[in-house]
Formats: C-alpha cells, structure tokens, sequence
C-alpha cells in the first residue's frame, strides 16, 4: 500500500511525477510485466516538454532544462532536484534532442524506457522514418561519445541512483521536519490542508482536545467550547440559552462521508505543467500541495469540496449544500478515498473512516466505487475485472461495517459505475495536450502508449478495440445490477440504504445545454477522470434526484440559518 509519504518521497523526482496517478491501481499485487512503465511515461513526458519549450521559444535545449527548472518552486526540493536531474542527463538529452531525436527515443537511449523480448515497441510519436533498430543504433553511438552517463539505469526506482538516493533521503526528512505533520491515524483530524489533512476532512477545532472534531452531537450544548467544530458555541447573553441548544436543537444535523476513488477525491494533472506553450513561472505554485494531496484535489470535488470553483462554474458541492441547508453540519465532511480504491480494497483503509455510534451525529455515506472494478492496466483485462460475485461479498461486508459504525438515522446511497465509451468517442481523434503544439499525439496514440506500457488506469475503455470497451461496459453495468440488488433486497438497523445511477450520460447532456462539448468534461492529462466541472455536475444531478426520491436524506432547512451567519460570520471557515 502506498503510503502518503512514500509518494511524497517519490513525487518530487520528476520522472515519477505523473505515475503513481496514471496508473492509479495504488494496490496493485501482480508485478506488471514493464517494470519499467512508469519511468519511461515520466521520461517521456519531461522530455517532451524540455523538447516543446525549446521549439515554443527558440531556444537552445539547454536554455529550455533552465527554463523549466526555474519554473518550479524550491518547496519539496523541486527545484534542486531539477537542477540535479539535468545535471546528470542533460548533456545528453541536448545531444539526442539536438539531432532531431524525439522524445521515444531519447528515452529508450537512456534506458527509461525499454523493449522487453517479445514485447511490442510502446512510443508515443510517430515512429521514424528509418527503421527503430537503426535510430536506436545511431542515437547510442551519439550518447556514447560522451562520458556523461555515469549510471546504467537498469532499475527503474530512481531512488536507488547512488546520485539520487541522497535527494530521496533529504526529502524524506525535509517532509519530516517542516510540515507539522500530525499521526494521522492516531487523530483522524488536522489542523493541517495536505497530507490528508482538512483537505480531505472538516478541519479541527481544537486540536489539544481528542473529543472536539466535527460531526459530534455537541457536550453540554458547546456552552464553554466549541466541540463539534461547527463553528456554533457559547450563550446568548440576552436570555442565557445556548446558541447550540437555539439554533441546532432538533435541527437533524447529519455530515457527509465519501468511499470513493480517485474520481471522488477528483485526481487532477493541471494541463498546465506539461503544456509548453503556456508555461510559465505560475504554472507550478500548486505543484507542492497537489503532491502532498496524492494528486488529488478533495477540496474542489463535486462531493465534499468547500472551496469555490476553479473552473467558473455555480454548482456548490454536495457538502456546501448541506451546510447551506444546515449551518449546523458545517465542517462535517470526510473524504475517505484513495486512488486505486475499489470494492475489492476498501477494506484496507475503511477503518480511517471516523464516526462513533453513540457520541456522533448521522451521516449520509456515497458509496461511489465508480471504475476500479472494471478498470486495470493488465492486457488481458477483462479476467481481471472483479465479478458480480466478488462484488456482492465485499459490498456486504462493507455495509456490515458501516452498520456496526454509523450512528442510527444514517443514510447509506450506492452509485452505479458509469459507461466509460464516452471517453473514447470523445476523445480518441483529438489532441492530447503533448500533441497540440505539433499536432502529433491523439488520445488515441496516447492511450495506445499507455496499454503498450501496461500502465493504463483503464485499458478496457482506454482501448482502440471496440469489443473490449463492449465487453468493460457490460461488466460495469452487471455490477451496477448487482449493487441495485443489494439497496432493494438488504436492510440494516443503523441506516437506510439507497442506490443511484451514475449518469454521465446526463450530465453531458446538461453540459450540451449549455453550449459545451462532452470531451471538456474529461480530464485533459489523463484522458479518463472527470473534472471539476464534470464533478460538480454530477453533485448537482445527485443533489436533485435525492431530494425529489428521498427527502429525508437531506434533512430539514434549518430556519435559524441566517441568525447563524448573524452571530457567527463565516463559523470559522473551513
Ligand atoms: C530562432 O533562433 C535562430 C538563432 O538564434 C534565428 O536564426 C532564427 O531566426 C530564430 N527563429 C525564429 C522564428 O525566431
Ligand atoms: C481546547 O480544549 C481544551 C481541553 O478541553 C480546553 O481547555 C480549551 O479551552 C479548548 N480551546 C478552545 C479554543 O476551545
Ligand atoms: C466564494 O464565492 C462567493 C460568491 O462569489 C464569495 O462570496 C465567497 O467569499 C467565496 N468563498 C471563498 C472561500 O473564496
Ligand atoms: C433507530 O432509529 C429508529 C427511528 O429513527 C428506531 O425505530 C430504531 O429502533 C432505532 N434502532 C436502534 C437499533 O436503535
Ligand atoms: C479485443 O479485445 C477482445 C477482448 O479482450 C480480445 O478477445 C480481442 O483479441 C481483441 N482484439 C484485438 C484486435 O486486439
Ligand atoms: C485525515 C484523514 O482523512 N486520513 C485518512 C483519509 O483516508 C485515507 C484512506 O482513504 C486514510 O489513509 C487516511 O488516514
């Protein structure tokens, strides 16, 4: 399992930027067959943009390393590390891209990449025109002239470099010491954004006190302090009652947890840090905190974001909806996912979910595994995917769980897994965003790349072979059948427990409303999540359906919202 820190020790070295992500099985068992997919996607990747920065700006190859490492901010040793990175490779990155050599072949020269026997040649460009044995051949002898590639790189951890591993215990520490980390674990609730911090959780009130966290039923009516963080405490002078007590009273205050993926804890690559042509010293500032965030942006989700929008659009999130509803369930949301999760790991890291029987409120859980199941990397993928079968044991066991830990009066909703063809009949003919400036990579040869390479996060649907993406919708609508089952035929004591479509199809429909294409609906790095907007999209269609089919989930209006706001402003914000 990868550990928060372990990918923050890893993510700073640029050629393991983007990987985790891209292949987002975070617990992956079976060893893929290309070791090495992920160094070759990341070298490809800062080669490419070494390679467009140099064109955008006529610049020699050497300006444009500098260039890109002046960029990126000195937090987390980004910078350095750059600097260090093109130390040691940039002498031959400039001979190689200097002779016209493209990025593939850069990074087979250096060993990033590799072709194992029997295996297909995974580019991302065009090939050559000579043949790649020869390219290959000719771009070895360019490298060999120089004594500058001191290490063989067979091994594809980069952190085993002896340059490197020096950079990798310093960030190590340098993580260590500078943030005030707190044992997440220990305290499920932080003071802090990252790290799985208020990002993902209603930040803590108090945090020398264990019993002040959000989504408590309040001690003694919060007379003295504020212990359940919702920001309401103390008493009216003017008649003595407890502002909790008047204005929360019977006011059914419920928070917000998600089990969700990386789409739920809305895993982003801003365009920005691979798109030469508008890259610039901004590009990067969020670079550190999407790091300490696993790449992933819950504070902007459509379902326990409470941050406004990036991308301009109105639609608040399911959480800011409720605390709109209820000023009394502010600061109660949990975003218990994890990139990779699906139903059959969620046992792994349910447990980080925090709500006790008896001290706390209901909660409303989405249980929203939307891809996972169906979405591997694997080249035969479909025996891979999980079955009807193993999705109903596991689904069981986790309302098992949910039932001996949410409070009574707690609602528990499944969602579907969406119909992933829209991705490839959206995308497949435009241009990646490392293909615009040229014209040269569709989604369709990035994809292809990705498969080659084993590393897809979603071969099925991520996949030029129509049968296969048939065959993972199938799947994927055979277990949505299966969850549906589960919400008619199963009760529990602690909770109700409801299932919903996940209707990309309407949400695409909803966007064509309102003049925009389906394909700005999907991540433009990855080519598979949905984005914020797609995101807050379906919160809105969500929040709709709930309230027409089953009201109660939501809870009364709270009519003492606005004296709220009156005594307390923001309540402290998030
Ligand atoms: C690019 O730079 C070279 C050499 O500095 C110069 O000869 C050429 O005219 C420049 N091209 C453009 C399009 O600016
Ligand atoms: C935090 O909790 C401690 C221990 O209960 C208490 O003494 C202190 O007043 C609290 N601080 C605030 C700001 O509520
Ligand atoms: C979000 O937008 C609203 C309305 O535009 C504004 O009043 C509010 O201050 C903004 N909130 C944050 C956290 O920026
Ligand atoms: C849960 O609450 C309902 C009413 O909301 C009540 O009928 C039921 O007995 C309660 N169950 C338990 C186990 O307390
Ligand atoms: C397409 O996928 C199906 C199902 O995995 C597989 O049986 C078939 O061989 C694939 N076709 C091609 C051309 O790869
Ligand atoms: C603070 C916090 O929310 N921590 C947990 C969030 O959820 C992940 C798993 O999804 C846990 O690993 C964190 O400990």
């Amino acid at each position: 399992m990868k550990s928060p820190r372990k990918l923050l020790m890893a993510a700073p070295l640029l050629f393991l930027l983007p990987l985790h992500a891209l292949a987002s099985p975070a617990y992956d068992d079976q060893p893929a067959r290309h070791s090495n997919g992920h160094s070759c996607v990341g070298c490809v990747l800062v080669v490419s943009v070494i390679e467009q920065l140099a064109q955008v700006h006529n610049s020699t190859v050497q300006a444009s390393m500098e260039r890109l490492c002046s960029y990126l901010p000195g937090k987390l040793l980004l910078k350095t590390t750059c600097y260090l990175v093109v130390d040691m490779f940039g002498p031959d990155i400039i001979k190689l891209l200097s002779m016209d050599k493209n990025a593939d072949v850069v990074c087979h020269t250096l060993k990033f990449c590799k072709q194992d026997p029997g295996q297909p040649l995974c580019h991302l460009y065009p090939l050559p025109k000579e043949t790649w044995k020869f390219t290959l051949e000719k771009a070895r002898q360019i490298v060999k002239k120089s004594p500058t590639l001191k290490y063989s790189r067979s091994d594809s951890n980069i952190c085993s470099l002896p340059f490197l591993a020096k950079i990798c215990e310093m960030i190590k520490s340098a993580i260590k010491n500078s943030v005030p980390f707190k044992d997440v674990d220990s305290d499920k609730y932080s003071v802090f954004p990252t790290l799985r911090g208020y990002h993902w959780r209603g930040r803590d009130c108090n945090d020398s006190n264990g019993m002040a966290y959000p989504g408590r039923r309040p001690d003694n009516w919060d007379i003295h302090q504020d212990s359940n963080c919702n920001g309401i405490w103390g008493v009216d002078p003017k008649d003595g009652i407890p502002y909790e007590k008047k204005f929360c009273e019977g006011s059914q205050p419920r928070g917000i947890i998600l089990l969700g993926d990386s789409a739920g804890a809305h895993f982003h690559i801003s365009p920005e840090w691979i798109t030469a042509s508008q890259m610039s010293l901004k590009s990067f500032v969020n670079l550190p905190t999407a790091i300490t965030d696993e790449l992933n942006w819950p504070q902007l989700s459509g379902i326990t974001g409470f941050l406004n929008s990036t991308s301009g659009i109105t639609e608040d999130s399911i959480y800011l909806r409720l605390r709109k509803r209820n000023r009394c369930n502010h600061r109660d949301y949990q975003n218990i996912s994890k990139n990779g999760a699906s139903s059959q790991n969620l046992e792994k890291f349910i447990e980080s979910l925090s709500r006790n029987q008896l001290l706390d409120h209901p909660a409303i859980v989405i249980y929203a595994m939307i891809g996972n199941d169906v979405c591997n990397g694997k080249s035969d993928s479909v025996p891979k995917m999980t079955t009807p079968e193993k999705l109903y044991s596991k689904v069981m066991q986790t309302l098992k769980y949910l039932n001996s830990h949410l409070p009574n009066g707690s609602h528990v909703i499944l969602y579907g897994l969406p119909d992933g063809t829209f991705l490839w009949d959206n995308l497949h003919n435009k241009y990646h965003p490392l293909g615009q400036l040229n014209k040269d990579v569709t989604y369709a040869h990035f994809y292809s790349f990705l498969n080659c390479l084993q590393v897809s996060p979603c071969q099925g649907w991520m996949s030029s072979n129509e049968t296969l993406r048939t065959l993972t919708s199938q799947r994927a609508e055979q277990l949505s059948n299966t969850l549906k089952k589960i919400a008619t035929r199963k009760k529990f004591t602690n909770f109700n427990l409801f299932y919903m479509d996940f209707d990309f199809q309407g949400i695409i429909k909803e966007w064509q409303k309102r003049g925009g294409q389906p394909w700005q609906l999907i991540e433009p790095v990855d080519g598979f999540h949905p984005n914020e907007v797609a995101s807050l999209l379906l919160a809105d269609v969500f929040w709709k359906k709930v309230q027409l089919q089953w009201p109660q989930v939501l809870g009364k209006e709270n009519p003492f919202n606005s004296q709220i706001e009156k005594v307390f402003g923001d309540q402290g914000g998030h």
